[in-house]
């Protein structure tokens, strides 16, 4: 997340996090499990080496922020990641976005085939809920870890990223309105991003109360205004930087909340909800200092 943040301690604290959490994910893809090499490389590939992983970031933030030592924050860290990716690697299948580059790099199915692609996709899900319910978190009640795995389901379902991606797929074509392109952009890409919040603070310890309900607000107000940048980099954005092609919203006939609101409406939105996000960190005073910075960077980004 270099591109936003010139230095300094917010800069060093987010590279940490980063430079923590590709450890953490080589560690976790060590999979010994002879017969499927190819399967393996493909996750390999897939998950490591690149990718800003803001999500796993905000579980560092969060958790951090309400007293979490790090290595109870690695596994709620990689299984978001984990799980991002997988949706990376379907979303780029024929059958969904068709994309040939992602991260700057060939796509799962083109560098490998799209049945390995399909079962990177399925086992990664499969890991990311192996690491929440088995890899060691000092510390976190069995309570916690079972909250944890209840909260990524509901996150990835129907009412979270596999429905928001139902409903793109659907709108191909369609005319949405703008409360139906929040919908949609809350379920596919907000609902992970809220939870990698939620699971960072209860991580932490924090499973219930006002500070809880703070944190989801928070998670959910960024997450909407990170898809909307999302949107308005495929119009505007520099695809040395995206390390992907832009134009595809509108190559596929998507409506986006650029396509639907206008693209200066679309920069008062994110900057509305990055303001209402920061809001109702209120609570929570200086500790979530640095989760301020980063819905900063999350509608400022250029990657
Ligand atoms: C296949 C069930 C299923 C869901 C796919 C989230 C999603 C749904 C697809 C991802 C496709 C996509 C480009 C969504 C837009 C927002 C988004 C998730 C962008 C990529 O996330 P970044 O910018 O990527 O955090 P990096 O590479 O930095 O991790």
């Amino acid at each position: 997340m270099s591109g936003t943040t010139a230095g300094g301690p917010f800069a060093a604290r987010v590279a940490a996090c980063q430079a923590r959490i590709e450890e953490v994910l080589d560690r976790t893809l060590a999979l010994p499990d002879p017969g499927t090499e190819r399967l393996r490389a493909a996750m390999r590939y897939s998950v490591l080496g690149a990718g800003k992983r803001l999500r796993p970031t905000l579980v560092y933030l969060t958790g951090e922020s309400l007293g979490a030592p790090l290595a109870r924050l690695d596994a709620p860290a990689a299984a978001v990641e984990l799980i991002h990716v997988y949706s990376l690697v379907h979303d780029d299948l024929p059958a969904m976005d068709d994309d040939d580059l992602r991260r700057g790099r060939p796509t799962c199915h083109k560098a490998y085939d799209e049945g390995t692609a399909v079962l990177v996709g399925d086992a990664l899900q499969a890991l990311a809920f192996d690491v929440l319910a088995n890899a060691p978190m000092a510390g976190s009640s069995p309570e916690a870890r079972l909250q944890m795995i209840r909260v990524l389901a509901r996150a990835i379902g129907t009412g979270g990223m596999a429905g928001g991606q139902a409903i793109d797929l659907a709108a191909v074509g369609q005319v949405l309105s703008v409360a139906g392109i929040e919908d949609m952009h809350r379920r596919k890409t907000g609902a992970l991003i809220e939870c990698s919040v939620l699971l960072g603070a209860l991580a932490a310890g924090v499973t219930a109360g006002p500070e809880l309900a703070s944190l989801e607000r928070f998670g959910a107000e960024v997450g909407l205004a990170f898809q909307i940048q999302d949107d308005i980099l495929d119009v505007e954005g520099d695809p040395a930087l995206l390390g992907k092609s832009t134009g595809a919203d509108a190559a596929h006939a998507k409506p986006t909340y650029p396509s639907t609101a206008g693209l200066a409406a679309a920069k008062q939105r994110a900057a509305q909800l990055r303001g209402m996000a920061v809001a109702a960190l209120a609570p929570l005073g200086e500790r979530a200092a640095a989760l301020a910075q980063l819905a900063d960077f999350i509608v400022n980004r250029a990657s």
